[in-house]
Formats: C-alpha cells, structure tokens, sequence
C-alpha cells in the first residue's frame, strides 16, 4: 500500500467512495454541464441488457458539436493559450506549439477540405496518419461535419487498412507522404496505394509530412496543403445528436475480423472529459502527455478529446520511448515542462531494463501525476515507476479500461491511497461484478470473470454494420451483463486487481490481437494446413504471440520457411502481430470432435509441460501429438 497523499482538486477515497454512492438520473444530467449543449439533454441513460429489449442510449434529446467543444468554446478564454504541442521524431527537429485559436483555423480548413471533396454528414473517413498534429485535425474535422472517423493505425498493413476500409464503406483516406519514428520511416503513402487496389477508394488526401517521394494518382490522390489553400478557414459546427456516431475504431475480439466499435457523440465525449479530470485531477492549461498513437482508442480518448474537451494542452509524440535514447521519454518531460505522463507498462518495463541512469540524468521536476494503461502493470514495474520516476513524488494512476468502454471505469483518483497493481476503485456510474463461469455472483475478496452490470455513458453503442454481433459478443455469456472478456480480483479492501484476458485475445505491448486473426493469416499461406495460435510470456511485452503451424505433406519445415511464414504475417497483419515463436507441429492436440485444446498449447507455450499441468490428455484424438509438441518446443 502506498499512503495517500494531498493532491490540489483530487478526491480522496472517502470523497471518491461518496460521489459513487450519490450517482443518479439528477447527477448524470448535472455532470453532463460540462460540454457544451446546442440542446441540453432531457434524460441521462436509458438502457437494458436484455435481449428483447436491448437498447443503450445516453443524454436524449441533446444537441452538441463535438470539435465546437474541444475549440470553440475555448476561444474566448483561452484563444491564445497552447492546446497542442507536437515533438517530432528527431530531437532536434522543430517542434510545433498550436494554440487553440491556431487549431480552430486547422480544423475549419481540414474540414472544408473534406466537404470540397464531397464529404457529409453520416460519411465514413479513414484517418491512416503519423502522431502529426494533422491527425488530431482531422479527427476534430470530421467530428465538425458530422462525418464518423475510422483511425486505422499507421503500423496496419495494406491488406488490414483495406479490409478496415471496406468493412465500414469508407471511400476517402486521409494519409500523410510518411510517418517517421524511431528514425526510420514509415511508406504510409504506399500502403494506401496498396490499399487502394484491393479497396474501392475515390479520394486520398496527402498530408506532406517528411517531404518524402510519393506517386500522386490523378483524379483520385490530392495534396492537402493545395486543397488548403482554396478554403475558407471558417466551418460552422454541424449540429449532432447525442447519439449520432462520432467514430470507428476497429478491435481485435476472440473470434472473426477485427470489429469496428462505435463510439457516439455526446456520451462518449462525456466520458472522455469526465474520466480525464477525474483520474488526472486536471485543470485547464495542464500540460498533459499520453503518449499512445491515435490509431488506439488511448490516444482518441486521452490524446485528443479528454484534454482538448477540458482546455488543456496536449503533447503529440511522433516517435518511440528509447530513440535516440531511452532518455527520451523524460528528455521531452523536462523539454516541454509536461505535468502528467500517460503511458503503457510494456515501455516502463523496456525502459527499466535499460538501467535507471538514462532516468537519473533527467530532472522531471514538472511531473506530478504518472498514468499507466493497456495490460496490467506488475509490482516491479509500477514500484520503478513510482520511485525512480516520480522519485516518490506522484501517484500512479492505473487505469483499466477498453476501446469498448471509451475511457477509464476502473482508476484512482490522485489523492486515493494506492497499491502496486491494482486499478483501485470503480469510477462513479460503474458497476463491476466477479462471476464464475456458470455465472454465479461471487462476493467478498475474491477472483472472477469480470463483468459490469450497468450502463455508463462512454459505453460503445454497436458493432459497424453488424447488428447484432455487439448484443452476442458481450451479452450472452452472462445474460444481462456486460462481459469485459477479462479476469479480476476483488480484495479485502474492495480494491480491484485486472489480471488479463481470459478469451482467445493476446495482450502483446498493450496491443490487442486475436488469435484467431493470426491463425487466419497463415493458413492463407500455400504451405500451411493448420495453424493454431497462443499467448505467451515475454519479458517486456507482457505476452509475445506463439503460433503452432502445421505443413502441407509436400512442404518441410525449415528455419527459412519459419521466417518467411513470421514475415508473412507481418505483411498481411502489421509487425505488431509478428510471432515470436514458431513451432512447427505434425499434429495439433484435438478432441474427437476435432476441437483444438487450446489450453494444452497455452500450458506449453508457458513451459509448463509436467503431466500435471498439462492435465488430462485423454479425451484427445491422438494423445501422442502432445509429445511432439513438448519434445519441439520453442523456449525463449
Ligand atoms: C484502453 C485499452 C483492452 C484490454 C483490457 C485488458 C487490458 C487495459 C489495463 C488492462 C490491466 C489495466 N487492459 N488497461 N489490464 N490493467 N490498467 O487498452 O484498450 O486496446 O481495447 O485493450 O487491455 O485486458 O480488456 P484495448
């Protein structure tokens, strides 16, 4: 336990266990004040989780420009106040300081650009950019004309930014020439055009970024700094219903293609500003640094909505934690005089491994709060973080959440006393509840399924086009709750602890993968049967992808084959679903029936191979597969 201590505009766990006692219709419509209404909603959240029934919807009747609350509003007050700070990849290249005022004309531009290009109300957009301050602008810009955005991350692959494109009938690309980072440069430009030829695609806009060579297709491909120019730097904020769809985000789930969540207007901007002040205890004109990629619902939430919604500023990183050095992350802390720090245990537990020096030499005097999300956070980790760091000076705020539920549901709020790895409590509004696996409630200190029993505002409203997939991926497995697809503990003190997936998603850097995404990959390749594909330990990634590839009989496995079939994922998923093992397997564990067991490939993947923990082996088609497959496993 780490004592709590004072913290300016921060509850404390009294204070926090109050305001959670105290949620109603009455408090939702007054915290809800906070954005700025063209109409005032009527009615706070009317939902069921039933199935005859099912319905969630928050903030009815109101009326709200999203990009009129992260600038507008601003103007008056804070016109020449800084909203976005932007530090390149290369330390000594410029960096860029927008104030609001500098933004309002971005988006107004970025956004009659798009209208220029035909682009309404309702459309789909897909955002394929760099961490540039572009990216936000479109973002904004789309969230002005009422257009619903689709940011795919800049590390997909042509063949997964295509499939993202054509499963929301987006026909429009906003893309830059290239990203940089870590010093090398990202081809975003060319993966579009790869993109373009599996995709139906009408209009590319090109964001010149690195002045880099790129080919310009006529009639389809346009400079955004041309078209720029030939617009006003005035839009009106289109009016949108609170439940109008703000954005896309695609998300890896336990089974089929990645699914496109649907995030709506004025619940999830609630959520977004709400949580942000919340957790972070954050006043206007904070300097705020979350240093995840836009491309994830971590950067929409806590990049560009949170901290733009709440006036504050906000610092866009280009690059990664150790280039040039694994100084860099605190080097641009003292550069910019940044106060709170928001980032992934998988970049703490890289950056700890590189000596406290490259931290020591640092000052870090501004920081005061020290925020961590994406996968559970061990002791070590989080103590390192705390002591090294923050020199003991900041809490740490671990917030658990998913692209699912738009923002944080279970975080501290600064002054709470904390505990290495635990999320702590709840966030007002939010109802967590441990179930067994019949779905019994379990009370008390206790470990679980975790599922939340309630709706919140920033809750996703749908699955894109696809009905019903959102009522069956998250509501049938405990009828009338909500099922995170995680596992949790509940201790003594009603803290909660996270302690991962307990579904077929891997967790690798804070990045979600399914297996299944994986698997699909590699049997698309002419040598393979069968793959089967599991999490696995890793050190610095919390989970690193181990895949069990079976060969067709005319094919014989080799080093050269293996990583051809590891490139080959890479080029069909990104370099984020690289496996970092590769066993090659005559036969996959099956029942009779033919289902793979992926539980005794998990326990191997794990090193644990003992008769015990493989289990009981015996209702398997062929229990001497599993022998080959101990005798040949990959260790790390
Ligand atoms: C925000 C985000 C969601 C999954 C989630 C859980 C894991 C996220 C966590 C955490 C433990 C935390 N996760 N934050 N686990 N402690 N503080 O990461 O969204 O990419 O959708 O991932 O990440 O397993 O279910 P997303």
């Amino acid at each position: 336990m780490v004592t709590a201590q004072a913290f300016p505009g921060a509850l404390d766990r009294d204070g926090r266990e109050a305001l959670n006692a105290g949620v109603s219709d009455a408090f939702w419509l007054d915290a809800v004040k906070r954005l700025d209404w063209m109409t005032p909603p009527t009615q706070a959240g009317d939902w069921s989780f039933e199935k005859d029934d099912f319905h969630i919807r928050w903030f009815g009747e109101g009326v709200l420009n999203v990009s009129a609350n992260c600038i507008d509003r601003h103007l008056t007050e804070r016109g020449d106040q800084v909203a976005i700070v932007f530090e390149p990849d290369e330390p000594d290249d410029r960096f860029h300081k927008f104030t609001y005022r500098e933004v309002h004309r971005a988006v107004c531009r970025f956004a009659n650009v798009m209208k220029s290009q035909g682009v309404r109300k309702g459309d789909r957009v897909t955002i394929y950019m760099p961490m540039i301050p572009e990216a936000a602008f479109a973002m904004l810009a789309c969230a002005r004309i009422g257009a619903v955005h689709s940011v795919v991350f800049g590390g997909f692959s042509p063949e997964a930014l295509a499939g993202r494109l054509e499963d929301c009938g987006s026909r429009i690309v906003i893309t830059a020439d290239e990203g940089r980072r870590g010093g090398k440069s990202v081809p975003l430009k060319a993966n579009v055009d790869a993109a373009c030829a599996i995709a139906e695609i009408d209009t590319v806009i090109v964001v010149q970024a690195t002045g880099g060579e790129v080919t310009m297709q006529d009639g389809r491909d346009i400079w955004y700094h041309e078209a720029a120019e030939t617009v006003s730097a005035d839009c009106p904020p289109e009016p949108m219903n609170a439940e109008d769809p703000l954005f896309i985000l695609y998300t890896s789930g336990s089974t089929g293609k990645p699914k496109g969540v649907m995030h709506t207007t004025g619940g999830y901007l609630f959520w977004a500003a709400y949580t942000h002040e919340l957790c972070f205890a954050h006043q206007p004109g904070q300097l705020f640094w979350c240093t995840a990629d836009v491309g994830w619902v971590t950067g929409h939430s806590y990049v560009v909505y949170g901290p733009l919604a709440n006036g504050g500023a906000t610092l866009m990183f280009e690059g990664v934690p150790n280039y040039p050095t694994p100084s860099r992350f605190w080097e641009v802390c003292d550069k910019h005089q940044v106060e709170t720090i928001f980032t992934a245990p998988t970049a703490l537990r890289a950056l700890m491994r590189e000596g406290d020096d490259f931290v020591t030499r640092t000052s870090r005097s501004s920081l005061k709060l020290l925020g961590t999300v994406g996968e559970p956070i061990n002791p070590e980790a989080w103590r390192w973080y705390h002591d090294v760091v923050g020199e003991g000076r900041c809490p740490v705020i671990d917030t658990w959440w998913q692209t699912e539920t738009g923002a944080a549901l279970i975080a501290p709020s600064p002054a709470m006393p904390l505990k290495p790895g635990s999320a702590t409590l709840p966030l007002p509004g939010v109802t967590p509840e441990l179930v067994d696996a019949d779905g019994q409630v379990l009370e008390g200190a206790t470990s679980g399924n975790l599922c939340l029993t309630t709706s919140w505002p920033g809750m996703m409203r749908g699955v894109w086009g696809d009905a019903d997939r959102f009522f069956q991926t998250y509501f049938t497995a405990y009828p009338g709750k909500y099922f995170t697809g995680d596992g949790a503990r509940r201790d003594a003190d009603g803290y909660w602890w996270i302690t991962g997936r307990v579904d077929d998603v891997i967790n690798v850097s804070g990045h979600r993968m399914g297996t299944a995404e994986v698997e699909s990959a590699l049997v698309l390749h002419a040598d393979v049967a069968e793959a089967a594909v599991v999490g696995m330990p890793h050190d610095i990634k919390g989970q690193g992808i181990y895949a069990y590839v079976t060969l067709n009989a005319d094919a014989t496995p080799s080093d050269q084959l293996r990583r051809e079939l590891v490139q080959w994922v890479r080029r069909e998923i990104g370099p984020i679903a690289s496996p970092d093992a590769l066993q090659f397997a005559p036969g996959l564990p099956k029942t009779r029936s033919g289902k793979i067991m992926r539980r005794i490939l998990r326990k191997i993947a794990e090193g644990e191979v003992s008769a015990a923990a493989l289990g009981d082996t015996s209702t398997l088609a062929d229990p001497a597969v599993v022998d080959d497959l101990v005798a040949n496993r990959i260790g790390q």
